[in-house]
Formats: C-alpha cells, sequence, structure tokens
C-alpha cells in the first residue's frame, strides 16, 4: 500500500476534534478495536492451518454452535477492551449477559460501553468464506463510576456515538464512523497498518443487487415475496442479481460499494427475523445512514427501536435508499 495513504491512527487524530465529546477517550476506543482487528485477522487467517475451526462444543445463547473461532474473537476483542480500561461495560453475541468492567474502582471515569458480534458469520469459516466482526459504543447513561446496568445497553441506535465492522475478506478492512461519515481502512498485512483506502463511503442511491436466503422463499411475508419477484421481472431492464454470501459484513460491504440490498425479514419459522439488534442491526444501520443508505424493519427505521432485551432480533432492510424504499412500498400492502 503507497503510504501516501493516510493511516488509521493519523486519522483519528486529526478528525477527534471533530468529535463533540472529544476527550480522547473515543480515539482509544477506536484504537484498541484496530488491534484486536489484527490479532482476530491474525487467527482467522491462519485458521485452515490450526484445528481451531469447527465446533467449540458449546452452544451460545443464540443456540448456535459455537465455533473455536467465535470464541476466541470473542476473548480478543473484550481481553482488549477491559486492558485498555476504556470502557465500563461489554455486551457480546457470544455472552449470555453483558460484562460490567471496572465497577469496584470507585474512581473509574469510563462512559462508554461496547456492544459486539465478534465474528459474524461463523458457519463460513471451515469453509474459506469471508467473515466479520461488528461493533456499536454508545455513551453510558447511568452515573459514571458505578456499576453498568442493563438499561446502558438498551439504548436506541440513535444514540450511539460510533460503529463499525471488520471485513476479513481478500483483504482486511476495517469500516467504521463516528457520526461524520464512513470511512474503510485497509490492513497492509506484512507492516500491520490501516490505510485509508475507502475515503468517504457511499451506498449508490439505487441498484441492482438483492441479498437473501431465497431458500426460506416460502416462509416469507408476502410483501417480501412481491419483492422478489418485481426484482426479478423487472421490465424492459435486465432482471437484477441476486448476491447472498452469509455473511451480513460480506453482502452489506459488497453492497455499499456496487449498490443494492440485504434483507432479512421475519418468517414463519423465525418471527423477528434472525439478525440482533443491539449489536448487528443498529450498528449497519447507524453505518448505512451515514453512507446515504437506509436500514428499517420493513416498516420503522431500525435506529428508532426501543431495545427491549439484549439479544432481540428484528427484521432488517438494509442498503441503497431507492431499493429498500421499494421494498417498503410492498410492505405496505400488507402491513
Ligand atoms: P442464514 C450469520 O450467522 C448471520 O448472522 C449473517 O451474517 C448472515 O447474513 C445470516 O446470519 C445468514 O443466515 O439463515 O441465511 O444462514
Amino acid at each position: 500500500m503507497d503510504n501516501k495513504y493516510r493511516t488509521l491512527g493519523e486519522f483519528i487524530i486529526e478528525n477527534q476534534a471533530s468529535f463533540q465529546y472529544s476527550s480522547g477517550e473515543l480515539s482509544k476506543l477506536i484504537n484498541a478495536l484496530r488491534l484486536a482487528a489484527k490479532v482476530v485477522n491474525h487467527e482467522v487467517n491462519k485458521a485452515g492451518l490450526v484445528d481451531i475451526i469447527g465446533g467449540a462444543g458449546d452452544t451460545n445463547v443464540q443456540g448456535e454452535d459455537q465455533q473455536k473461532l467465535d470464541v476466541l474473537a470473542n476473548e480478543k476483542f473484550i481481553q482488549t477492551l477491559k486492558n485498555r480500561e476504556i470502557v465500563c461495560g461489554i455486551a457480546s453475541e457470544e455472552e449470555d449477559d453483558f460484562i460490567s468492567i471496572n465497577s469496584q474502582d470507585e474512581n473509574h471515569q469510563n462512559k462508554y460501553i461496547v456492544l459486539i458480534d465478534p465474528l459474524d458469520g461463523s458457519s463460513n469459516i471451515d469453509v474459506n468464506v469471508s467473515v466479520g466482526s461488528i461493533f456499536s459504543i454508545y455513551r453510558r447513561i447511568t452515573p459514571v463510576g458505578t456499576p453498568v446496568t442493563l438499561e446502558d445497553f438498551l439504548q436506541p441506535g440513535i444514540n450511539q456515538v460510533a460503529a463499525g465492522y471488520v471485513i476479513y475478506g481478500t483483504s482486511t478492512m476495517l469500516v467504521y464512523t463516528t457520526g461524520h461519515g464512513v470511512n474503510g481502512f485497509t490492513l497492509n498485512p506484512a507492516m500491520g497498518t490501516f490505510y485509508l483506502s475507502h475515503p468517504d463511503m457511499s451506498f449508490p442511491e439505487t441498484g441492482r443487487i438483492y441479498s437473501m436466503n431465497e431458500g426460506n422463499y416460502v416462509h416469507f411475508p408476502q410483501g417480501v415475496k412481491d419483492y422478489i419477484k418485481y426484482c426479478q421481472m423487472e421490465e424492459g431492464d435486465r432482471p437484477y442479481t441476486s448476491r447472498y454470501i452469509g455473511s451480513l459484513v460480506s453482502d452489506f460491504h459488497r453492497n455499499m460499494i456496487k449498490g443494492g440490498i440485504y434483507i432479512y425479514p421475519k418468517s414463519s419459522v423465525a418471527s423477528n427475523g434472525k439478525l440482533r439488534l443491539l449489536y448487528e442491526c443498529n450498528p449497519m444501520a447507524f453505518l448505512a445512514e451515514q453512507a446515504n443508505g437506509k436500514a428499517t424493519d420493513g416498516y420503522r427505521r431500525i435506529m428508532e427501536i426501543q431495545p427491549t432485551e439484549l439479544h432481540q432480533r428484528v427484521p432488517f432492510f438494509c442498503g441503497s435508499s431507492k431499493m429498500v424504499e421499494k421494498a417498503e412500498s410492498f410492505m405496505a400492502k400488507y402491513a
């Protein structure tokens, strides 16, 4: 990577002043996530060589087989965030309950909490398909210096101060926002440095890629079935393209660059869909909106949904604004 590109470290410092709560803590937090991303990237890249893939024997709170790499990624993110002593709480897809940090130290002034999906799409690991890590950052709402409570984690997505993902693909990228647009950084593995390779990322207003698991077609709401038929029977022009990797981060990232929509709807077998509101849909929705895209549950803006449970699921329609609006128009017929 040509060093004419700014590094992530330089970018964080240059943009620290623009962040309204700029106290350096958020910069330290993003730096901690940068380190965790490099550590997990190293493990993901060698997974095929070391007997670390395949079930870890446990299942997570979602009832899904925990892949060893899920467990390891979870440990690395939590360990890195704890060691930096900059957060007061962590919630993770891989943890049944939230983790309170430094609550015994009445002097600590840490005000951020982080919610993570440490390795999303992990079923792709043992078939060497790209996976990702997702993070969402809030300021706590309970008094600083006291143990965090569930209330700190059940905040609507509009309260997020930052969100992002790491995509472990043909190259490893960290893509994040602090509410001032979306920027993508590519890792130069030889240097262990992230470089600003995709400044000001933005969803094209429309596109021709739709991403969903059409294997569930018979279980979909009629509005989604109608939208799929609309995509396949586009009058005049060539039909849309169906692209579904089975990794939210990967499908989202491709759609943000090329234009497209990702849909994981509710169905007769999953009454609220599959994706989790707090550490999948809200961070991806923040990124989508910051990249001029849109994210709803088919009817409501994702980031305005008031969470009620740590691991709650919501239907997810996310991507190019005109495509999401088109899908919503079909959903509205059956509201
Ligand atoms: P299905 C991965 O488990 C995930 O949460 C997303 O990354 C992905 O888009 C979706 O679930 C895949 O789910 O039911 O299509 O296999």
